[in-house]
């Protein structure tokens, strides 16, 4: 049945009553097995288990509830009491769930038991493990390992992880993609160049001591709700913070703190923005550009009345290098192409420099608005270029905060999941287990999928996700997916990419992070890396939805053991018997990374990471911090000069956790009923003849001879700059080309896919 998207505006603070309504919603919906007061006595507490959410930070003295609406939610549909297990696949064809939504897909309920897709009854059938693992590992001895992938989605623990990566590698491939090729692969790329290590320097606590944010793309109200504690109390000392997003989203404007009772009975906000710049889509370079030369107009008047600097000038010369290339740059640029590029106003942009330049420690957050654009290295690099302009990289409460995304996503690189061969200790791994791991870098995201487009790929094992409803180009690779000879995907919930087959496919189901992980060794723990680099320790606390499930780490040894000749250096059944020996082997590769790994897992907060910026040490190629100028001023790949281009951001609602959709709500936008929408300025709806409440179709506007497009979506308008609009992920990623990806990161282009408009 089609649905009828309902807007109206949402005046309510994020947080409040609106998030504890959603809460209890989801939790009787699933009639999910965790409780309120369960979430309250284990989520992300010490002896508890993590959050299967977002990847922020957890504090080392944690609030009542260290948890978040989103969180609460993902938790509850892990808990549900919903099955979908053989009967359901016995009553339903492979083709009938493809006119499934991905709600009603994913509402099903768990998997239970494995299963072997039969394509003479076009039914999922069930199968048991042993020869599950029989199957595959035969096929998988007869393939080049070289035409196999082995994907992951950034849930997985570091466990799993370092198992997943080294069984590859044994195997004999680097291959290795993951979530993070879609997400913040731009920000692994942009970062070591500007300042040598691939994620931020910001902890926790340095939001206790900043005196100034900046927030460039991020929805931290939906994405990584847990942030607003920290953002609140910077408010509360009066800490400026300054937004750039081309939307007004709530969670940067109000917040009522659930945690906080006078404030929830009083419906007493506070507010977060101090100042918010609607910059359109791949405007922030130029943006930034901007504020950048304002700052140097800033220093230039205060050194020519003898005032204090505005810029760190013995910062820039004892630690950074290529200063000059970017001051001329910053200066050469005018302001008529800044604000026709940024859409923001010279006195706005230099309003945010003023607020810079006045503050003594500066925090920058970013997220998915600066990675997925063409030139989303640039993004974060200029973004870099500003904090070290005035020696924000190291000291107290300063420093550059990417928001990741998946839970673990940051740990499975820490651990070894990449392609790139440079990003692993290869040697250390040939030491240890006696073999010659594959010396060439494999394949990320997007060359998998030109892989598989072109016929090459034989195999693909996922750890979790949903690979193809997640990239781009979707028709295409739904088509050429058919072509591969095993698909193996390890899943908790049924999703659209278990029903695009191979010849052969098979879905194994496993554990979710909240279930209790019972080993021959005892109760198991795992662990995970949180956006901020500490690591913490989970412990299950709920009964596995079914007695048939196995644990990620347990069906990882069984694949690899079926594959591969023994190793008596690689001792599968004893790792799975105790998780705690995988984390020697860890320790054992990495050693400085996770010293004493076993004897600090609960620490308070987690432990962190060593990362050589935080003491202004900088392992970079000229051993300094680099200034990085950017290539262009536009983030995108049209040239904003036809009108009758739009740039469409793809983007989450607040009722999804990427592909899985709890529900048609995104409260926070005030739109409710449809997910097929898109958000328009209003002037350019009238503009393209679209009647209010019309309908509208969107067609890719690329010349490469492949027709991409999308109709039936309602036309919201929305307070969005002209000449951007917005719709969702994964809806519109058959919009998305495959070679529109961020230029060396290869992150693909997700927020400004250039459009045309028709009204239907
Ligand atoms: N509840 C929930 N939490 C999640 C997720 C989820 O789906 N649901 N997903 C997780 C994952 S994997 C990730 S990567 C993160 C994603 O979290 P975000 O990084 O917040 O990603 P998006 O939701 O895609 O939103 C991107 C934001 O950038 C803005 N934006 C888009 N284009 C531009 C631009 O050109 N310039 C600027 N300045 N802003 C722009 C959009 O308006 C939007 O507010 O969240 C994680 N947390
Ligand atoms: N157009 C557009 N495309 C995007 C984005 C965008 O903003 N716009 N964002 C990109 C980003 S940032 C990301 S990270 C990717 C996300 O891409 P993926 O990580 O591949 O996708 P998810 O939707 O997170 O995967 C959900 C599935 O994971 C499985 N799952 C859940 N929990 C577990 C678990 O504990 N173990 C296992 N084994 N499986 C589990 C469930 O079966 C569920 O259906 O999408 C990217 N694609
Ligand atoms: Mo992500």
């Amino acid at each position: 049945m089609a649905r009828r998207s309902r807007h109206e505006e949402y005046d309510q603070p994020t947080g409040g009553w609106g998030s504890v309504a959603s809460l209890v919603k989801h939790s009787t919906e699933q009639h999910a097995v965790g409780s309120v007061t369960g979430l309250l006595r284990h989520h992300n507490k010490v002896g508890g288990y993590m959050c299967t959410s977002c990847a922020w930070a957890k504090p080392g003295e944690p609030h009542a509830a260290e948890f978040c609406e989103n969180g609460a939610k993902a938790t509850f549909w892990d808990l549900t009491s919903k099955r979908t297990g053989p009967d359901f696949f016995a009553q339903h064809t492979v083709s009938e769930l493809m006119n499934w939504s991905d709600f009603e897909l994913e509402n099903q309920g768990r998997l239970t038991h494995p299963m072997r897709y039969d394509a003479s009854s076009d039914k999922y059938v069930e199968v048991a493990w042993e020869e599950a693992f029989a199957d595959i590992g035969t096929k998988l001895k007869g393939y080049e390992p070289k035409r196999t992938v082995f994907y992951a989605s950034g849930r997985a623990s570091l466990e799993t992880s370092y198992m997943y990566a080294l069984f590859a590698r044994l195997y004999g491939h680097n291959n290795l993609p993951d979530s993070s090729n879609m997400c913040h692969e731009t920000t692994s790329v942009a970062l070591p160049q500007s300042i040598g290590t691939p994620v931020g320097t910001v902890l926790l606590e340095d939001f206790d001591k900043t005196d100034c944010i900046f927030a460039f793309g991020q929805n931290v109200g939906t994405n990584s709700p847990r942030l607003l504690h920290s953002l609140q109390e910077a408010r509360e000392r009066d800490v400026p913070i300054v937004v750039f997003n081309p939307l007004r989203e709530r969670g940067w404007e109000e917040f009522v703190n659930p945690q906080r009772v006078g404030e929830m009975l009083t419906n007493n906000p506070t507010q977060i923005a101090t100042q918010y710049y609607q910059v359109r889509a791949g405007g922030d370079i130029a943006a930034m550009i901007g504020i950048g030369k304002a700052l140097l107009a800033l220093d230039d008047a205060a050194r020519s009345e003898g005032g204090e600097r505005v810029l760190d000038a013995a910062f820039i010369a004892e630690h950074t290098e290529g200063f000059a290339a970017l001051e001329t740059k910053l200066r050469g640029t005018s302001w008529a192409e800044i604000t026709d590029e940024s859409g923001l106003t010279r006195a706005a942009i230099e309003a945010a420099a003023q607020t810079f330049a006045n503050a003594t420690s500066i925090i920058a957050v970013y997220g998915m608005g600066l990675t997925q654009h063409r030139r989303g290295v640039d993004n974060v690099q200029m973004l870099v270029n500003l904090l070290l302009m005035r020696g924000q990289i190291g000291n107290p409460g300063a420093g550059i905060c990417p928001v990741r995304g998946h839970s673990n996503v940051q740990g499975q690189r820490t651990v070894g999941i990449a392609e790139k061969v440079e990003l692993v200790p290869l040697d250390k791994l040939a030491e240890q287990f006696g073999f010659e791991p594959p010396q060439e870098d494999g394949m990320a995201t997007v060359e998998a999928c030109e892989a598989i487009v072109a016929g090459k790929v034989q195999a693909f094992l996922g750890l979790g996700g949903n690979f193809i409803r997640a990239i781009p180009e979707r028709e295409l690779m739904e088509e050429k997916w058919r072509g591969l000879d095993l698909s193996v995907q390890i899943a908790t919930k049924l999703n659209r990419s278990h029903l695009i087959t191979g010849a052969t496919t098979y879905l194994l189901p496993t554990l979710v992070r909240s279930e209790i992980d019972e080993q021959a060794g005892g109760e198991q723990i795992v662990t995970m890396e949180d956006s901020t680099t500490c690591i913490h320790a989970s412990r299950g606390k709920w009964a596995p939805a079914s007695k048939t499930l196995l644990s990620e780490p347990r069906i990882v040894a069984e694949l690899a053991k079926a594959a591969l000749t023994p190793n008596p250096k690689v001792p599968w059944d004893e790792w799975v018997a105790d998780y705690a020996m995988v984390r020697d082997a860890i320790e054992q590769t990495y050693p400085d990374q996770f010293r004493d790994f076993n004897q600090r897992l609960d620490t308070p907060g987690g432990f962190p990471r060593p990362v050589a910026a935080r003491e202004r040490k900088w392992e970079t190629d000229t051993g300094k911090a680099n200034f990085k100028v950017p290539k262009a001023l536009s983030a995108s790949f049209d040239d904003g000069r036809d009108a009758n281009v739009l740039r469409l951001i793809t983007l989450r609602s607040n009722d999804q956790f990427n592909t899985t959709v709890y529900g048609y709500a995104d409260r926070l936008r005030g739109i409710h009923g449809s997910r097929l929408i898109v958000m328009m300025n209003r002037d350019d709806r009238i503009r393209f003849g679209i009647p209010d409440k019309g309908k509208a179709r969107l067609t890719t506007a690329v010349n490469d001879g492949i027709v991409r497009s999308i109709g039936g979506l309602e036309v919201i308008d929305y307070d969005i700059p002209p000449g951007t609009c917005a719709a969702y992920f994964p809806e519109c990623n058959v919009l998305i080309p495959l070679w529109q990806f961020a230029e060396e990161s290869k992150t693909p282009a997700a927020k400004s896919v250039p459009v045309t408009v028709t009204a239907e």
